[in-house]
């Protein structure tokens, strides 16, 4: 294989790369693969993919080079042994890390001659080139546009601005939002379970409570960005940490772990004690957004 014989490079062939990959072959792009263990790239070849012998030979084959393995340790060592073959590449890396990591990996691909942009994957294997999925992209506005194409092979393309770091900032909040979700829906479904009702007969039931709710996602935006907790309260922070530590001591008293639910409980309970009892729930951001 010659420089630049596909028109883009995966190195990274996990659940995820092998994912990626396979999307851009289906969509008729030229893909060269690597994976760090050899072994992984059978479906991709014949799909049509070219398997690199080696992460050399991957970086040069391709005008971009997406990046897609374990953690941005892993990145690192893959740049270590890139030598001048990054050179007026574009590099897209996908792989999970934080603002700072990207921010750093952004220098050290400038410093070896090539674009950088950063992403978040917002969806899982299967869902990858679905109407569902979509990735955030960080870096030069530019270098994505010029690359629009391919990655809409992957699903929506989401970008969120020049600051490299920004992609993954939204990725990890994203994924704290749904990691809230899921403790509370976990402990719903402990509670539940202890009284003998299997989740799937209660599962009805939350999901429409769920969706009830789900208003307080702009509700809370729009508080937060008023920075104003105190108007049109419906449910005072008094009140609510008033009538926590009843789901503290139910879940005990139900042989259920309450360690999902306590810090809520802690958070509502300080910010009352700092006099706020009279917020909405959402003034507990200031707690949160409080320096170390
Ligand atoms: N899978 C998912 O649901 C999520 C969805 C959102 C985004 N994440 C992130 O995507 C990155 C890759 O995840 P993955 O699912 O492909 O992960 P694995 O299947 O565990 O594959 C890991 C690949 O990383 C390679 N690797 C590990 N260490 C190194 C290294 N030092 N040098 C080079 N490659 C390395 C590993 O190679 P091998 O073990 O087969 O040799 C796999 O190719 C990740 O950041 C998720 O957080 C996925």
């Amino acid at each position: 294989m010659t420089e630049n014989s596909t028109q883009v490079t995966f190195a990274g062939l996990g659940d995820m790369g092998r994912a990626l990959a396979a999307a851009v072959l289906r969509d008729g792009f030229t893909a060269t693969v690597w994976n760090r263990t050899p072994g992984k790239a059978g479906e991709l070849v014949a799909a049509g993919a070219h398997e690199a012998a080696g992460l050399g030979e991957a970086f040069e084959a391709s005008p971009v080079v997406i990046l897609c393995v374990v953690d941005n340790n892993a990145v690192g060592e893959l740049l270590d042994a890139a030598g001048d073959r990054l050179r007026g590449r574009t590099v897209v890396n996908l792989t999970n890390g934080t603002p700072r990591q990207a921010r750093e990996l952004a220098e050290r691909v400038t410093a070896l001659g090539a674009e950088y942009v950063d992403g978040g994957i917002m969806a899982v294997p299967p869902g990858i080139g679905t109407e569902a999925s979509f990735v955030l992209y960080a870096g030069p506005e530019g270098v994505v546009e010029a690359q629009r194409e391919l990655l809409a092979t992957f699903g929506g393309v989401q970008y969120v601005g020049e600051d490299t770091g920004l992609a993954s900032l939204y990725d990890l909040a994203l994924l704290s939002g749904m990691y809230g979700m899921h403790a509370g829906v976990m402990h719903a479904y402990a509670l539940i379970g202890s009284a003998g009702i299997p989740a799937s007969g209660f599962s009805a039931l939350l999901n429409s409570w769920i969706q009830a709710m789900s208003g307080f996602v702009q509700q809370a935006a729009d508080r937060i960005d008023r920075d104003e907790f105190t108007k049109d309260v419906v449910s005072n922070l008094a009140m609510q940490a008033q009538a926590f530590p009843n789901l503290i001591e139910a879940s005990k008293e139900q042989g259920v772990r309450p360690d999902l639910m306590e810090p809520v409980m802690r958070l509502f309970q300080e910010r009352v004690a700092q006099g706020h009892g009279d917020e909405d729930g959402v003034g507990v951001i200031k707690l949160l957004q409080a320096k170390a």
